[in-house]
Formats: structure tokens, C-alpha cells, sequence
């Protein structure tokens, strides 16, 4: 069976995310749409997508596929997955999930109502690197984390192939932030509170290029998730997560340079680099295959009847911890998630 689906916004990231549904067996992009022509033509082009739409409306309505994948930014993604939550359809929608909290419950709420399947496309935890030290974490090798270190340090322009970043109150944590504090979750699971504090840099953006978050998770153990842009080496990470976490029977290192080091009687070190995919580019290579892998649990998840792991019930415990570490920075406190 062929799964059928279609896209809203053909910019920036999607063409990442129309390669990858290219290569996945079983699923086929059978119509796009962008409000702007010159996007629709080129995605239209490169990918032989006839099926082109301006209006998502009109697309929606003209129907022929069982999920969309909304690929736009923030500001059109609770009107779209609740108008697709009404056409009946299953739904992708990318990170952040929305822009406030109101918002994003009600656009989880929407899909539910509609009994469709929801999965906001946060793949960061599904790159191989994150993935193998989150195996070795799940098998009980390294003991019972106490104490995790998730850390994503840059100096990387992400502000030409994305220029809107530059121009929003909020940047990092809502933006980058919230991948890293995503994988803190899928290690140590959800969060009681919150403290953080953020910084800008760089004089010619407007949001925090800085963050430093402190979570003590609901399990016992805490976490530092630190994000910078304003970082400057010889050698850029950029887009590599290093992890540290020490057990109770021993610790894990994951390296920029995709080096990941397990101690526990002995050390043993691993390169778990990721593959450059066809279309893929360094240094976005590892984003790239995590695209792929997270679009292809998605058409796994509907085959076998089950829930993505970041379903969006799920993405809103993400989500609500950019919210509290947004309302830490403001008022000098800690902040509850549970009063998020
Ligand atoms: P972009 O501005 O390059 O592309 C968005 C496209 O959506 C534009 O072409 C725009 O014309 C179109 N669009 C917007 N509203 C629309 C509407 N109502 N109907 C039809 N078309 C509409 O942005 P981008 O950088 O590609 O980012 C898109 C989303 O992807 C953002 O939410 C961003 O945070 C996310 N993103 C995720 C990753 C990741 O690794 N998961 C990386 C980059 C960007
Ligand atoms: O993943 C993202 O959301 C991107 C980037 C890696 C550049 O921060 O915007």
C-alpha cells in the first residue's frame, strides 16, 4: 500500500524533508503548496510534484491524501493542523509547534478530536548519534543518570538561510534550544523545574543567542542545557550535540567529531558519525538523516496503528519547557512545569 500525503510550505527546510520522503518506501508526496509561486515552482521542479497549490485551503479541500506534512513557520501552524485535523487528516507539523502554549494544546487537541494521529516533526533525537548513546543509556550499562550535560555550542550563520531568525524576540531556546532540551527528555525523561538565564550577543539579531538552562527531571536527575551561536572556535561544531551523563555504574561521553565513549570497568570509544545520505550536505548531514529516520517512523507509526514518539500530546512537555525557561530568564526564578 502506498501511503499518500501531501506538503505546506516549500521553503528553506522542506526540501530536506521532500528528499527524505523521496527515499522512503510506500509513501508518495502527491501534491505541495506554498503561497509563494516561485517556491512552489522550484520545489514543484526538483521533486516532479505536479500537484501545486498557493491556497492551502484549496488543496485541503481537493483532498486525495490521508496526511500532511506542514513544513511553514510558527505563525501558520495552529490554523493549518486545525484545518487539516477537519479535512480528516493525519498530521506532521514542524517544531516549535506553535507560538504560545494556548496554542499548541489547542492545535493537540484538534488532531485528537479528529482521532488522527499528530507528530511534530522534532528530529533531533533521531540522529544515529544521539540515538546510540540513548541505546547504550536504555540498556543499563552506565547505571542510573544522575547528573547530564547536553550542550550545543556554535558560531554557525544561520541567519542567511534563515533569515526570520534574526528578526523574532525569541531565538535560541524557541528555535535551537528546544531540539537540545527534546533530547535531555528522551534521556531523563520529563522535567518538575526549570532555571535558566540567556544572553545576546551578536548586536545584529533581536532574540537571546545564549541560553543556559538548569532541569531537575521528575526521575531525580538533573540536567544543564546550554546553547550558544555566538561561539567562536577554529573547528565549529556546528550542528552537533555533546552529551555527558554520568550513571551510578558508570558514564558516557558524547564528543563533537561524533566520538562516543562509554567508561565503565574500562573505556571504549566509538565513532558514530552519521552517513552522508545522496542529498546530503555537510554540515547539515546530520539534521539531513534525521529527517529521514523521523519521516520514516512517522509512516511506521501508521502502519502499526501506534503513536510517534513525539506525538504531540508529547512535544507539548517539550514545549513547555521553552516556555519556562523563557518565564526563568524574565524573572530571575525557577520556574514549575507544572505551573506552565
Ligand atoms: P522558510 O521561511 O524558508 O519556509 C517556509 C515556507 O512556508 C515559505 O516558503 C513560505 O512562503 C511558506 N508558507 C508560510 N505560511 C504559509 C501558508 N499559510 N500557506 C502556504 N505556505 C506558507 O522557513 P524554514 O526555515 O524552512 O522553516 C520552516 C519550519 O521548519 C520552521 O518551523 C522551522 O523552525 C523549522 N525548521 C526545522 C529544522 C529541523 O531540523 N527540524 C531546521 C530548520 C527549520
Ligand atoms: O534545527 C533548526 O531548527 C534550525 C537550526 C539547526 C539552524 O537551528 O533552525
Amino acid at each position: 500500500m502506498t501511503r499518500k500525503g501531501a506538503l505546506i510550505g516549500c521553503g528553506f527546510f522542506a526540501e530536506n524533508q521532500l528528499h527524505a520522503w523521496r527515499d522512503i518506501e510506500g509513501v508518495d508526496i502527491v501534491a505541495i503548496c506554498d503561497r509563494d509561486p516561485e517556491r512552489l515552482k522550484i520545489c514543484s521542479e526538483k521533486f516532479g510534484i505536479s500537484r501545486t497549490y498557493t491556497d492551502a485551503e484549496e488543496m485541503l479541500a481537493d483532498g486525495g491524501f490521508e496526511f500532511v506534512d506542514i513544513a511553514t513557520t510558527p505563525p501558520s501552524h495552529r490554523p493549518l493542523v486545525e484545518r487539516a485535523a477537519a479535512a480528516g487528516l493525519h498530521v506532521i507539523c514542524q517544531k516549535p509547534i506553535a507560538e504560545t502554549m494556548q496554542d499548541a494544546r489547542a492545535m493537540v487537541e484538534a488532531v485528537n478530536a479528529a482521532g488522527k494521529v499528530m507528530m511534530v516533526h522534532e528530529n533531533f533525537r533521531w540522529q544515529s548519534a544521539v540515538q546510540a548513546a540513548l541505546a547504550v543509556v536504555r540498556s543499563g550499562e552506565i547505571g542510573e543518570p544522575f547528573f547530564c550535560r547536553f550542550s550545543f555550542r556554535s558560531g554557525y550563520d544561520v541567519f542567511s538561510g534563515q533569515p526570520y531568525l534574526a528578526e523574532g524576540e525569541r531565538f535560541i531556546i524557541e528555535d535551537l534550544g528546544i531540539h537540545i532540551l527534546d533530547i535531555a527528555r528522551a534521556f531523563v525523561g520529563d522535567v518538575d523545574l526549570m532555571s535558566a538565564s540567556t544572553r545576546r550577543i551578536n548586536p545584529n539579531i533581536k532574540g537571546e543567542d545564549v541560553a543556559t538552562m538548569m532541569l531537575q527531571h521528575s526521575g531525580g536527575a538533573t540536567s544543564i542545557v546550554d546553547c550558544s551561536y555566538a561561539t567562536k572556535r577554529q573547528v565549529d561544531a556546528f550542528p552537533q550535540t555533546a552529551i555527558e551523563i554520568d550513571g551510578t555504574k558508570g558514564s558516557l561521553r558524547l564528543d563533537v567529531g561524533y566520538r562516543l565513549t562509554v567508561e565503565t570497568q574500562s573505556a571504549v570509544a566509538t565513532d558514530v558519525a552519521p552517513p552522508v545520505l545522496p542529498w546530503a550536505e555537510k554540515p547539515w548531514h546530520n539534521i539531513q538523516e534525521s529527517v529521514q529516520t523521523i519521516q520514516q517512523h512517522f509512516v511506521d507509526c501508521l502502519n502499526a496503528g501506534t503513536l510517534p514518539e513525539t506525538s504531540g500530546a508529547n512535544n507539548l512537555k517539550t514545549f513547555a519547557l521553552v516556555e519556562a525557561a523563557y518565564q526563568s530568564a524574565a524573572t530571575g526564578r525557577s520556574i514549575k512545569l507544572s505551573d506552565i
